[in-house]
């Protein structure tokens, strides 16, 4: 039996029609289903779905052999203990600062939210701006609206949320996408099945080339 942790929300939207060129496809419709463990069809792959965030930790302990989420996620979780072995292309944006348009960021030390605090501090550190960092949860591009802090680390995908926010990306950090990600152990326990579902899904995914 091979464990496929996947990032529910969008990334597993994209996830889905991937998995099915490669053959597996879930035995139950996971819009209805409250089951957190979902056999595939093919009854060799239990498919199981989590926060994009936790995908990184089932992986990394073994708890799940296979997952798939997001690059953004797994700089952020900064594991060495797996495989990235293949860029799945789906759920694309790009990691961004972002400011109150028109606005400009103060002298010195600047505030800046988001829920990426490693990668905002490796980014402004590189550049050698002073930055405190606040860490959100969520809804980021409110954090200037309201005087919470001077600009945002968020993802930005077409642009419109910042927009509708009275917000413009201002410096690209980083592009993203949904990485397959592999725990080394099962890497070598279950090399046959691993590498086949590799291979499918790079075929899978060269085919919308
Ligand atoms: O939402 P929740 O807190 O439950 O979980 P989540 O945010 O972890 O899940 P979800 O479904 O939002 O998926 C997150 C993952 O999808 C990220 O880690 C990325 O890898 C990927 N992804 C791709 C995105 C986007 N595109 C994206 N546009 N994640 C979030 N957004 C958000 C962004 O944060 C901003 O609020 O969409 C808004 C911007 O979109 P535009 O089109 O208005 O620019
Ligand atoms: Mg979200």
């Amino acid at each position: 039996m091979l464990t496929i942790a996947i990032s529910k929300g969008r990334i597993l939207k994209d996830t889905l029609p991937l998995l099915a060129e490669a053959g597996i496809e879930p035995s139950e419709d996971l819009s209805v289903t409250r089951k957190l463990i979902i056999p595939s069809i093919c009854g060799e792959v239990n498919l199981v779905i989590i926060r994009a965030t936790d995908v990184p930790t089932f992986v990394e302990y073994g708890a799940a052999d296979v997952g798939i989420t997001g690059k953004d996620t797994l700089v952020e979780h900064n594991s060495d203990n797996l495989y990235e072995p293949l860029d799945l292309e789906i759920a694309k944006c790009r990691l961004m600062t972002a400011v109150v348009t028109g606005r400009e960021l103060p002298v010195g030390k600047i505030r800046v939210a988001s829920k990426y605090v490693s990668l905002t501090e490796q980014y402004f550190a590189k550049k050698g701006q002073q930055v405190e960092i606040i860490k959100l949860y969520g809804s980021m591009e409110l954090a200037p609206l309201v005087g919470l802090a001077d600009c945002i680390v968020d993802l930005v995908d077409t642009g419109n949320t910042l927009k509708a926010n009275g917000m413009e990306p201002l410096d690209l950090i980083m592009n993203i996408s949904s990485r397959l990600v592999i725990n080394k152990a099962s890497m070598k326990m279950k090399h046959q099945q691993i590498k086949a579902l590799t291979e499918k899904l790079k075929i899978a995914v060269d085919n919308r080339r």
